[in-house]
């Protein structure tokens, strides 16, 4: 590892001036005296990717991050000359490469400067293994604030630390640990209202320094590879986390019982167990989707086994609990026991599948089953035995979703905590060092697993969860934030990492609700559901030792509280998936922190308590002991307290009441929010009716609605629903325009409407300019509720005349 006092005094090369250039399609590749290359792609105009090589060449262009599929284009792309420059220009950016040393400055189109280079590129040979230490030093400007890098346990700005990336595992972490179990190199910066991002893709244990060693610097070098970043610009932050997201890929739709609650332990043994625990849920009417199975159901913990003393008939338990709405999930670690009578470890061993050291022999080490080898997942050999694995877990006992743990990877008992860096990895032909694959062996682990259930459970959607990710993961995979502790610091460190992995290209997330180690109050566990409801990934675990986590398990009045909280996340499964579906289609994150909702607003940059779930929902999680209420900072615009209708303009902070029964939740003015009713698990009913609550608004506001068969692969051919509502209100009408795209069916017919504010009594109502009487509709003017047709085009409500 290198210190940054190396990286200041020591041996540092840099390229020199530029002796020629040539460009080439979408590119211009630069050499220097000093024989560097440069090689900068237009991907799009709003995104350059810059490559460094020295000695006058490029490694093999390959990357685990990259989306092969998403499509680049651009509208421009224009080249200028003078002595002292050579100037790129697309549609939205400018960007100047200095003849004299290389150095490279970006503005926009109005000339404002966004990122320039300080020392620029520069590296430092590496004697003992071969390549470079490669390094970028970029200036910060005024003010300028660093948002994202993944998992990172500490304060959601960035401005001030020095973080480092290498995949780790840690149980029990503290707040502001710096290496923990992911590995996402992108950051976004912002200044002077815009916002760009860079994303170093580069797998080595990689360094950021946002003005920590040097005041007005900001640096990221790595151990290895190569100098390649992405430059994304914005203005917005939106655009920025949405270009870097469609870069690195997006997932498909989960199976929507993916988004229900889960319940889960190390570990629920034997099989009479877990059937208690089903039937409990549905005894207490507590919704829930999926019950887990952590490494205690296989024989002495081998994966792919049973332990059948525990579990004598594990595809008769999974149907019974698929009979009560229950989903099984089970998990799966990287480390396969040395054992001659272990068919896995057998063929593992015969195909030469395992990692090796540098001189040959196998990467041993200890985890869970004892002494381990450990498949390279890195080879795409590997990664297809791995997935056929599943045939029997998946397409014949019927789990229905994978969770991957251990994968950083992680081995007992050693010094750091991994396997070393000799270790020889395929890189899908690559061949390369521990140094480069480490922090990809658990994304390509999870990518195998993916795989295998995605075939075996088909036509069903795949679920599948990962501990250790990198960039791009998000392909394959949700994932947890580890293990975590059982205190309030830990809830706050919860919704501040999740927030932070949402705008990391990794919605699909969530924490073990009530802390993984230690064990939590009532009061604690309630106000982390009261977090964990609005969390993409929403799942309770914790490692058994420290007493129940069950939410009955706290007493009658946390399990009355946790229930509502419960009931209203299955109640806003369809805001939810919708925001899933943007998320998958545009890139956009499913939860929003205040800075990516409004980045004009500078109270926003060190706030990270309140967040957006969705578009419109605005939560602000109690996070401290015997609090009654906290005080909430309100983005700009007006909003609906959730609870009793109250309307707050935004732009200030106020005290908002919440006794433990509370949680301060809001509404957007002008939102549709649709919601389901209470469902024990997802799709226990065939929904007759969809509820719409209508918050009203002077003025306009766009909400939207996707829909589809909640599973399987139709979705895919058309057969979804995208309803796009318009709403607009006046002092004494209303109107709401609908406009649907796609070819599924919903199973309902009707919508129960709900106005929220409406500041007048409905006397007349026209379905596509025709009125339509309001007895007809329902119209219950008491609390402002009507049912109307699903299909329309424009509904239009007056004021009841005086
Ligand atoms: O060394 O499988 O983070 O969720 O329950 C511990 C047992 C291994 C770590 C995971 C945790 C899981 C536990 N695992």
């Amino acid at each position: 590892m290198i210190t940054s006092t190396e990286l200041e005094t020591k041996g540092n090369l840099f390229p020199g001036q530029i002796k020629e250039f040539r460009f080439e399609g979408n590119s211009v590749t630069f050499t220097t005296e000093n024989n560097v290359l440069l090689k900068i792609d237009v991907l799009r105009d709003s995104i350059l990717r810059f490559r460094y090589g020295t000695d006058g060449i490029f490694e093999n262009d390959f990357s685990y991050a990259i989306d092969k599929e998403t499509i680049h284009g651009f509208n421009k792309f224009e080249i200028q000359e003078n002595p002292s420059f050579i100037t790129i220009l697309t549609s939205k950016v400018k960007c100047r490469i200095s003849t004299r040393d290389l150095k490279v400055a970006i503005y926009d189109l109005q000339n404002k400067l966004i990122l320039e280079d300080e020392a620029g590129f520069h590296w430092q040979e590496n004697f003992e293994y071969g390549g470079n230490y490669v390094k970028m030093s970029k200036t910060s400007m005024d003010g300028e604030n660093f948002f994202g890098l993944g998992d990172k346990p500490t304060s959601f700005n960035l401005k001030g630390k020095k973080l480092s990336l290498w995949n780790t595992d840690q149980f029990a972490y503290s707040k502001d640990v710096d290496e923990l179990y992911k590995a996402v190199p992108f950051y976004i910066g912002l200044h002077s209202n815009t916002s760009y991002g860079i994303f170093f893709d580069n797998s080595f244990r990689s360094h950021f320094d946002f003005c920590h060693e040097k005041r007005n610097a900001v640096r990221f070098w790595a151990e290895g590879g190569e100098m390649d970043y992405y430059f994304i610009y914005g203005p917005q932050m939106a655009d920025v986390v949405s270009s870097y997201t469609h870069l690195t890929g997006t997932p498909d739709m989960p199976p929507m019982w993916a988004l229900g609650f889960h319940q889960s332990k190390w570990s629920y043994f034997p099989e009479e167990r877990l059937s208690e625990l089903a039937d409990n849920f549905r005894k207490l009417k507590f919704p829930c989707d999926a019950v887990y199975l952590d490494i205690d159901y296989m024989d002495g913990f081998r994966c792919f086994t049973w332990n059948r003393e525990h579990f004598p008939n594990p595809k008769q338990m999974v149907e019974k609990l698929e009979e009560k709405g229950f989903k099984t999930v089970a998990i799966v670690d990287p480390g396969i026991r040395i054992d001659s009578n272990y068919d896995v470890y057998r063929e593992g061993l015969e195909k030469d599948y395992f990692c090796k050291r540098a001189d040959g022999p196998y990467m041993r080490g200890k985890v869970w089953p004892g002494e381990c080898y450990f498949p390279d997942y890195t080879n795409p050999a590997v990664r297809e035995w791995w997935a056929d694995l599943f045939k029997e877990l998946v397409g014949e006992i019927g789990i229905k979703g994978v969770w991957n743990d251990m994968n950083e990877p992680a081995v007992m008992e050693v010094p750091g905590k991994t396997f070393p860096l000799d270790v020889r990895h395929d890189y899908d032909d690559n061949a390369c060092s521990h140094r480069k694959a480490h922090n990809i062996y658990g994304m390509q682990m999870a990518r195998a697993t993916y795989e295998g259930v995605k075939k075996y459970a088909f036509p069903k959607r795949p679920f599948n969860m990962t501990r250790a990710n990198f960039a791009g993961g998000q392909r394959f995979t949700s994932t947890w934030t580890g293990d975590n502790v059982a205190t309030w610091e830990h809830l706050w460190l919860a919704n501040t990492q999740v927030q932070r992995l949402c705008i990391s290209g990794m919605s699909f997330t969530g924490s073990d609700i009530g802390g993984f180690a230690e064990q939590p109050s009532g009061e604690l566990f309630t106000r982390w559901i009261q977090l964990g409801i609005f969390h993409p990934f929403c799942r309770v675990h914790s490692s058994g030792d420290h007493g129940n986590q069950e939410p009955w398990s706290f007493g009658e009045e946390v399990l009355n509280i946790t229930r509502e909280f419960v009931n209203l996340r299955y109640q806003l499964l369809p805001y939810l998936y919708t925001a899933f579906y943007q998320y998958v289609e545009e890139g956009i994150p499913i939860l929003k922190p205040l800075v990516y909702f409004d980045q004009e607003d500078a109270h926003t940059y060190y706030r990270s308590d309140e967040f957006i779930f969705g578009n419109q929902i605005l939560a602000c999680p109690i996070q401290d002991i015997n609090s009654l209420g906290r005080r909430v900072y309100f983005p700009k615009g007006r909003w609906y307290n959730f609870w009793n209708d109250e309307q707050i303009v935004g732009g200030k902070e106020i005290w908002v009441d919440a006794p433990l029964e509370k949680s301060p939740i809001f509404v957007k003015e002008g939102a549709i929010i649709p919601k389901f009713p209470v469902q024990q698990y997802v799709d226990e009913i065939v929904l007759k009716e969809l509820y719409l609550d209508i918050y009203y608004k002077n003025g306009n506001e766009t909400s939207v609605l996707y829909e589809d068969a909640h599973d399987g692969y139709d979705y895919k051919k058309g057969r979804y629903s995208l309803k796009t509502f318009k709403f607009r209100g006046r002092a004494s009408e209303v109107f709401i325009q609908q406009h649907k795209d796609g070819k599924y069916l919903t199973p309902y017919e009707h919508l129960q409407v709900r106005f929220h504010g409406l500041p007048f009594k409905i006397g007349k109502a026209f379905i596509d300019t025709e009125e339509v009487s309001l007895v007809q509709l329902e119209y219950d003017p008491e609390y402002s509720t009507l049912k109307i047709p699903k299909k329309f085009e424009l509904l239009h409500l007056v004021r009841e005349k005086t």
